[in-house]
């Protein structure tokens, strides 16, 4: 079966060739219905030509997301997508912009928006020049946002980034304490670890790839590399900038754990105790301690650790085959201890 829906087209905004095409998608460019002026805007371009270098010296292609407000523009294709943050109960603007034709969403991972600004192209509609996401962030905590045109692949791309929610600064904290979620534990240093794994072949594909009835392999992932925020996990997270943490004792680490990936994961700490107090964008009725955790595809866990002894501990993510168990692979990072 194939189909071309096409309810959403404007007259005279279509053609150009390019990037457009495939079977399963719906472009359109609508206003955003109920726009109002919110207290955060973000600006996000696509870019489908960066790379990202591998430790074995390879490279695979990259498709993400860039600030358009930032320096570098496209030229920076940033991977993962640049970080959006803000604060609970802040009414957002996410505008997606494509310069030339292409088809993508912004799907703002765990918020829960109108369907109109949900973003998820086949229910609404694949962005073929620009629309403006309108949501509310109404609760603390960590998500992520990525592309949900012909998803599968193109989240496997890089069209990922993080999504985080502050809560209201406490009139009573002292100024600058950072609380994970309101009246939640505070911390002191944080991380993101979003745990991804790339299957070099899928980074060849089009756009459109598989949605005109072709079987390009999409539902065979065999990832060769391993991957800790958009940094090859073989070796080089174990000493990234802000993947991998250096605290002193007594501080608390604030780990924003994400399965950006297809498979489960393990996620072990090294001999760090982790005290996980809040899931997929909400705060658990109970706090627990973990020395390790399991999450499946787009879970988030936020942990946190306050070491009271010196050391060197190596966090590992292991890939889980989803039917065996088995693991495919392992990415690491590391958090050393003063
Ligand atoms: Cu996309």
């Amino acid at each position: 079966m194939t189909m071309k829906h096409s309810s959403y087209e404007k007259d005279g905004e279509m053609g150009g060739g390019g990037m457009m095409g495939g079977c399963y998608t719906y472009p359109a460019s609508p206003a955003t219905p109920g726009k109002v002026t919110p207290d955060a805007f973000f600006d996000r371009g696509v870019y489908m030509d960066g790379s990202m270098k591998m430790d074995d010296g390879k490279s695979v292609r990259i498709w993400g997301f860039y600030d358009r407000a930032a320096g570098g523009g496209m030229g920076s294709k940033p991977f993962p997508s640049p970080a959006i943050r803000v604060t609970e109960g802040q009414i957002v603007h996410t505008r997606l912009v494509m310069d030339m034709m292409m088809l993508h969403t912004i799907h703002h991972h765990g918020i829960e928006p109108s369907w109109q600004n949900d973003g998820v192209g086949h229910v609404s509609w694949d962005v073929d020049r620009q629309y403006t996401y309108q949501w509310r962030a109404s609760q603390a905590g960590t998500y992520f946002y990525h592309c949900h045109t012909n998803t599968v692949l193109h989240a496997e791309m890089g069209m990922y980034g993080g999504l985080i929610v502050d809560p209201r600064p406490d009139p009573n904290d002292p100024p600058g304490t950072k609380r994970v979620f309101a009246g939640g534990p505070a911390y002191d240093l944080e991380t993101v670890w979003a745990a991804d794994e790339i299957d070099p072949r899928w980074h060849t594909l089009g756009a459109d790839a598989g949605t005109c009835g072709a079987d390009v392999g999409l539902n065979d992932l065999n990832p060769k590399y391993f991957i800790i925020t958009g940094v090859d996990g073989a070796k080089s997270a174990l000493t990234a900038p802000g993947i991998a943490v250096q605290m002193n004792r007594g501080q608390t680490l604030l780990a924003r754990y994400i399965n950006a990936g297809y498979y489960p994961q393990r996620i072990r700490f090294g001999g760090l105790t982790a005290t996980v107090v809040a899931s997929d964008g909400r705060p658990l009725p109970r706090a627990f301690q973990a020395q390790s955790l399991e999450a499946s595809s787009a879970e988030r866990y936020d942990c946190l650790f306050t070491p009271t002894q010196a050391g060197v501990f190596d966090v590992t993510v292991e890939v889980l085959h989803w039917v065996t168990g088995k693991v495919l692979g392992t990415a690491r990072t590391r958090v050393t201890v003063y």
